[in-house]
């Protein structure tokens, strides 16, 4: 099945009457999603969901959006070790020994339940007694939403594969074996718009040139408003970025009462290849490849928008993730589970620079990867406390950069 029918799921179960789930194992996953802010996702079905296949037929997802919450001990020292594999898949014992420095075996299920607090068929990928060093599938973070066991066989809840990530504090590997990497190459991946592109220009140039020109106090209060729609439509069901784009504009213009109607809007999108690009960006992405690194883009751009981009500023790319690629944005984790799988490269040998805490630095610290913050616009003042480098300029970063030794 298409991971495009397994991500309109059904929500709309029959609803309980009262606000908790009813079964006592159920309510107590409920009070630990509550604490981690995740209100109101528990479900409680008249079908089993003891097995991943039947809990996606429950719920009409996917079952690679499954989250099967498995526990292991490792062969030598017997240490619990949690797993949380995508529903079609088989964890392979032998290749985690390559991840968690000994293979796995299966835990008991006495050990199971007093491990995690629960019985097989209803553990909870988080919120056990004590915490156990997890492990997350690659594949489960390419979906936007996935299902995880909710207490009890008949109870289930759905979170996003960033909260996923969030509350399991798990570390993120493939669970079956992979090719080898194919070569020792450094890489850097690079957020696009907002990084290389300056999209608060270019945004406002595409604006004035349908709705004419703006008051600087509307220039002002414009981009912050379109920032916040943007985001929110985001975070809903996967839509074009060219959708996004003319929906925020819109709505921000609504929001503060600009005198453009928002007509026109659904073209802005076509002028996005010729937004402008920093100075001295091309010339930085030059020079780090000039040094031996490989460069990437993962954007949250339309793929042919993203293509004519690279295109249009001749810039030396080596591989790119679009939205339309993973059908989700940014900072859902899809894109860079997309790159790492793509390319069978260790997120800890690849650099991540952007402009953004939100969208990039914060997701990409998370996976793994080693992260740079390109200062461009004022940011948040979080930036810097995140990324592992501060970027005020590409090129200078080039010419500092050290090579990993063989
Ligand atoms: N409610 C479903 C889907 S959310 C669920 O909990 N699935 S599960 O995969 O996380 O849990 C069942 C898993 O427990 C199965 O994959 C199965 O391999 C494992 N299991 C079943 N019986 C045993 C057992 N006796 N010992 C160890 N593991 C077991």
């Amino acid at each position: 099945m298409c991971a495009e029918r397994g991500q309109r799921l059904r929500k709309d179960f029959p609803r309980m009457a009262h606000e908790t789930p009813r079964h006592p194992s159920a309510q107590r996953v409920d009070r630990v999603l509550r604490e981690r802010g995740l209100e109101d996702r528990v479900r409680e079905l008249p079908d089993s969901t003891r097995t991943a296949p039947e809990a996606a037929a429950a719920v009409g997802c996917d079952v690679r959006q499954i989250v099967k919450s498995l526990v292991f001990r490792t062969a030598r020292s017997g240490a619990p070790v949690l797993v949380l594999a995508s529903g079609g898949h088989r964890v392979d014992e032998q290749w985690m020994e390559r991840e968690v420095g000994e293979p796995l075996v299966r835990a008991d299920p006495e050990a199971v339940r007093s491990l995690t607090g629960f019985a097989i068929g209803g553990v909870p990928p988080f919120g056990h007694p004590v915490e156990i060093p997890t492990f997350i599938d690659y594949d489960l973070l390419e979906f936007r939403e996935v299902w995880a066991a909710a207490g009890h066989p008949n109870a289930i809840f759905h979170l996003t594969s960033r909260e996923l990530l969030g509350a399991s504090r798990g570390r993120a590997v493939p669970v079956t074996p992979q090719p080898a990497p194919r070569e020792e190459v450094p890489w850097a991946t690079f957020d696009c718009y907002g990084t290389l592109v300056d999209w608060n220009s270019g945004l406002h140039s595409a604006l004035e040139s349908v709705g004419g020109p703006l008051a600087p106090s509307e220039r002002e209060r414009f981009f912050p408003a379109f920032l916040r729609e943007e985001q929110l439509l985001e975070e809903a069901e996967y839509r074009s970025y060219r959708e996004v784009l003319a929906e925020a504009a819109r709505a921000a213009a609504a929001s503060l009462r600009l005198s453009w109607s928002g007509a026109g809007a659904e073209r802005f999108a076509d002028s996005i290849p010729d937004w402008p690009i920093f100075p001295g960006a091309r010339e930085g992405l030059e020079r780090l490849r000039a040094r031996g690194l490989r460069l990437g883009l993962l954007s949250n751009m339309d793929r042919d928008l993203l293509e004519a981009t690279i295109e249009r500023h001749d810039l030396p790319i080596d591989a790119a993730v679009s939205a339309t690629d993973v059908r989700s944005y940014k900072p859902l984790p899809a894109h860079w589970i997309r790159f790492l799988k793509r390319e069978a490269v260790l997120p800890a040998t690849v650099w991540h620079l952007s402009s953004s805490a939100h969208y990039d630095l914060e997701p990409a610290r998370r996976l793994g990867f080693r992260t740079g913050y390109v200062v461009r616009a004022p940011g948040t003042g979080r930036e810097s406390s995140i990324a592992d480098a501060i970027v005020p300029d590409l090129g200078q970063w080039a010419a500092k950069w050290v090579p990993p030794v063989r």
